[in-house]
C-alpha cells in the first residue's frame, strides 16, 4: 500500500500537470476541505446574494425591468444550486451545508450585507458586484476540481449577461436626468468599495492563498484579481461619466496598471465578523424563507418517493 506521502506526491504532479481532480480521486485531506469550504461558501453568497435584490423586484420601474430583474435573481438561486450540488461531491450534505449557514457558522461574501438603498443599485450589483464575480469566476473555470470547474463555465456564461443589465441600468440613468445621474453616482460611490472588498485580503494577509494557488483551486491571487477588475472597471465608468469614488486613483505608465487606494479593512474584517449593516438581517431572512418553504421541500420529497415506489 502507499504511503500518504507517495499519495500527496502524485497528488501534486496530477495537479502540476493541469489534470482535473474527479469526486472519486484520492485527494489530500486538507484539499478536500478548502474546497467544502469555497465551493459552499460561493454557493451560500448565491443565495444571500438573491437578497438585496430581491427587495426591488416589487419596485422595479417598468415591467422590462421586472422581468430582467426576476431572470437574474431566479439565475442565482440556479448558481446556489450548482455549487451546493458541486460540494455535495466531496462528501457533506446538502442539508449540513444549509445549516452552517443558519447557524451563522459559514462565510458568504461580504458585499451582500449592504443595503440596495435605490433602483440605481440594481445598476451598480449588475456592473460592479457581477463585475467582480465574473473576473473572479472566470479565473476558476480552471480550478482543479472538475465539479467546481464545470459549474463555473456556465455561471461565468450568465453572469456576463447580469453584468451587462446592470451596466445598462446605469448607462440609462446616466443620459436621463440630472437627478438620476446622481442617483447612479451616489450608488457607484457606495459600492466601489466593498467590491473591491469581494477579492478579499492582501496576499500577504490571506491564510489561504498560498496553498491554494499549489493546488490550483486558486488559478489567481486575490491582489492579481483586484487589479485587473480595476483595470476593467475604471475605463467602463468614464463612458458612464461617473466618477470612481477613489482620489488616490491613478494609471500607472510603467506598471501598465491602474494604481488605487487602500480599502478600509478594518470595515471588511468586520462585515466579514458579522457586524456589517444588514449580516442579521439577511440571516433572519434566510431562516424565514427555509422555515415557510419547508412544506414544498416536503411535498417534492414525498411525490419523488410515491413515484419511485
Ligand atoms: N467576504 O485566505 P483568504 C456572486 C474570508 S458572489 C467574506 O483570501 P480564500 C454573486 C475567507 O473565506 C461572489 N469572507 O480566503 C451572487 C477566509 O475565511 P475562512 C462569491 C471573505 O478562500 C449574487 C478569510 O476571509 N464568489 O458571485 O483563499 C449576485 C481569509 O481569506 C471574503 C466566491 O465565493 C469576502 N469578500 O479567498 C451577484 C468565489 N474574502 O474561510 C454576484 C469563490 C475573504 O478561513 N471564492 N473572506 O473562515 C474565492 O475565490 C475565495 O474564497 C475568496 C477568498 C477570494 C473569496
Amino acid at each position: 500500500m502507499k504511503s500518504i506521502t507517495q499519495l500527496e506526491k502524485e497528488f501534486q504532479a496530477r495537479i502540476d500537470r493541469d489534470e482535473k481532480i474527479e469526486p472519486k480521486d484520492w485527494m489530500p485531506e486538507a484539499y478536500r476541505k478548502t474546497l467544502i469550504r469555497q465551493i459552499s461558501q460561493h454557493a451560500h453568497s448565491e443565495v444571500v446574494g438573491m437578497l438585496p435584490e430581491g427587495n426591488w423586484i416589487t419596485r422595479a420601474p417598468s415591467l422590462r425591468r421586472k422581468v430582467a430583474l426576476l431572470a437574474k435573481i431566479q439565475d442565482e438561486g440556479g448558481h446556489g444550486l450548482y455549487l451546493y450540488s458541486a460540494t455535495e461531491t466531496l462528501g457533506i450534505s446538502r442539508d449540513e451545508l444549509v445549516e452552517q449557514l443558519h447557524a451563522g457558522r459559514a462565510k458568504y461574501s461580504s458585499i451582500f450585507n449592504y443595503p440596495a438603498l435605490t433602483w440605481a443599485d440594481m445598476g451598480s450589483i449588475g456592473y460592479l458586484v457581477d463585475g467582480a464575480a465574473i473576473v473572479n469566476q472566470v479565473a476558476l473555470t480552471r480550478t482543479s476540481y472538475g465539479p467546481y470547474a464545470r459549474a463555473m463555465v456556465r455561471i461565468c456564461k450568465e453572469e456576463s449577461f447580469h453584468q451587462r443589465q446592470g451596466y445598462e441600468i446605469l448607462l440609462t440613468l446616466c443620459r436621463g436626468t440630472e437627478a438620476q445621474k446622481q442617483m447612479a453616482q451616489e450608488s457607484l460611490n457606495r459600492w466601489w468599495w466593498p467590491a473591491l472588498m469581494m477579492f478579499g485580503p492582501h496576499d500577504k494577509d490571506s491564510p489561504h492563498t498560498a496553498q491554494s494557488m499549489k493546488w490550483k483551486i486558486k488559478r489567481k491571487t486575490n491582489d492579481e484579481l483586484r487589479q485587473y477588475f480595476v483595470d476593467m472597471t475604471v475605463p467602463q465608468a468614464k463612458v458612464l461619466g461617473l466618477t470612481i469614488p477613489d482620489p488616490d486613483l491613478k494609471w500607472n505608465e510603467e506598471r501598465g496598471h491602474y494604481d488605487f487606494g487602500e480599502i478600509n479593512w478594518d470595515e471588511f474584517w468586520k462585515v466579514v465578523k458579522g457586524h456589517g449593516r444588514c449580516n442579521k438581517e439577511r440571516l433572519d431572512t434566510r431562516r424565514k424563507v427555509s422555515e415557510e418553504g419547508a412544506w414544498v421541500r416536503d411535498a417534492a420529497v414525498a411525490y419523488a418517493e410515491k413515484k419511485a415506489a
